[in-house]
């Protein structure tokens, strides 16, 4: 018998093992890619999570800045507005911009907007005391008040160091309105305040300024940046604002202690708070504050209220002089002011069977 000629095929169980090896190549590559799909599934599962989530803290805190703020407006509307603020004796909702805490774990501060610098009305030196205030150097205060002139008057004349039309256009910035801010946040617009980003953080000049049509200065509620705007003494502010914790300060403390600026006729010196307040409401969890100006008119024929004007602030903005208070610190919103019935008008006693 002639013996097997050797194969010339390779053994078949290095084939197999061939095979074996691309099967296991295959099932590896397989489980790879599963891996690999499955980690982009869960990823973007888990951003999409995170964006319900943020969602709906943003939901819960509009909401809650909703019931907050009908909870303001009620009591504006129906407390007595007095020296002290909204309400009296020890359940007075004082108009200084502190926060109080507000509905479902928001914050909401009031400012009496007598207590503000007004942008449209206030005069120049006032504004480049606040600009003082706020430490910008005095020439520079002095060409920002120019530029802030020149951007709301009507006519395109330029001031020393202001901007009318042709140096917005070679700065490629809109043109001036020529016309009032409508709010505090249209500095930003005006050209030179466009590079002042230190200006606009928080503690900068939006919040102490208004643009609603207020008439008078209220050194009862105005912050210390404010009274330095409308007063030559600082030292003298600093001892105003001592006084202030004890009891509601007048005119004549005003004017003798902080040799503060006479009214005028136009804008006097009045120690109660005005019909207009500005509202900030802040939720810490959501990092979110908007702000606006609010007007009770309880003669009109439109409605008791109006909103000057909204805005949220952006995020750099939103901590709204809350950030030496721990949340703990920050007392409630006082009990609603009942009016026990004997204290009621004799004018609605028939209606009560009195
Ligand atoms: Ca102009």
């Amino acid at each position: 018998m002639r013996p097997k000629p050797p194969s010339t095929r390779r053994p078949r169980h290095g084939r197999r093992a061939d095979q074996g090896g691309f099967v296991l190549a295959l099932t590896l590559l397989t489980l790879a890619i599963i891996t690999v799909v499955l980690a982009y599934l869960f990823d973007r599962t888990q951003a999409e999570l995170r964006l319900a989530q943020a969602r709906n803290e943003r939901t819960d805190a509009w909401l809650a800045m909703q019931d907050t703020q009908a909870e303001v407006i009620y009591r504006l509307l129906t407390n007595p507005i007095t020296a002290q603020g909204v309400g009296n004796g020890a359940d007075v909702i004082k108009v200084d911009d502190r926060p109080y805490r507000g509905v479902r774990g928001t914050h909401v501060s009031l400012q009496d907007a007598r207590g503000l610098v007004n942008l449209n009305t206030a005069t120049d030196a006032r504004i480049q005391r606040l600009l003082a205030a706020l430490g910008v150097e005095p020439l520079q205060a002095s060409a920002l008040t120019d530029r802030l002139r020149d951007f709301t008057d009507e006519d395109d004349l330029r001031r020393l160091s202001g901007a009318e039309r042709r140096e917005y256009e070679e700065a490629k910035l809109p043109p001036p309105r020529n016309g009032p801010l409508v709010t505090p946040q249209d500095l930003r617009l005006v050209y030179g305040w466009h590079r002042q980003d230190k200006l606009f953080d928080a503690g900068g000049i939006e919040r102490f300024t208004t643009t609603a049509r207020t008439i008078g200065f209220n050194p009862n509620t105005a912050p210390a940046e404010v009274l330095q705007a409308h007063a030559a003494s600082r030292e003298g502010v600093g001892v105003l604002l001592a006084l202030r914790k004890e009891r509601p300060v007048s005119e004549l403390d005003f004017m003798t202690l902080a040799a503060g600026e006479p009214g005028t006729l136009f804008n006097p010196v009045i120690v109660i708070p005005g019909e207009t307040f500005r509202i900030t409401h802040y939720a810490p969890k959501a990092r979110w504050a908007v702000r606006y100006s609010v007007t009770l008119t309880p003669r009109s024929a439109a409605g008791p209220w109006r909103i000057d004007y909204a805005y949220r602030l952006a995020q750099s903005q939103a901590d709204p002089g809350a950030a030496a208070f721990d949340d703990r610190n920050i007392p409630a919103l006082p009990r609603r002011l009942s009016a026990p019935a004997e204290e009621m008008p004799d004018l609605l006693a028939p209606l009560f069977g009195r």
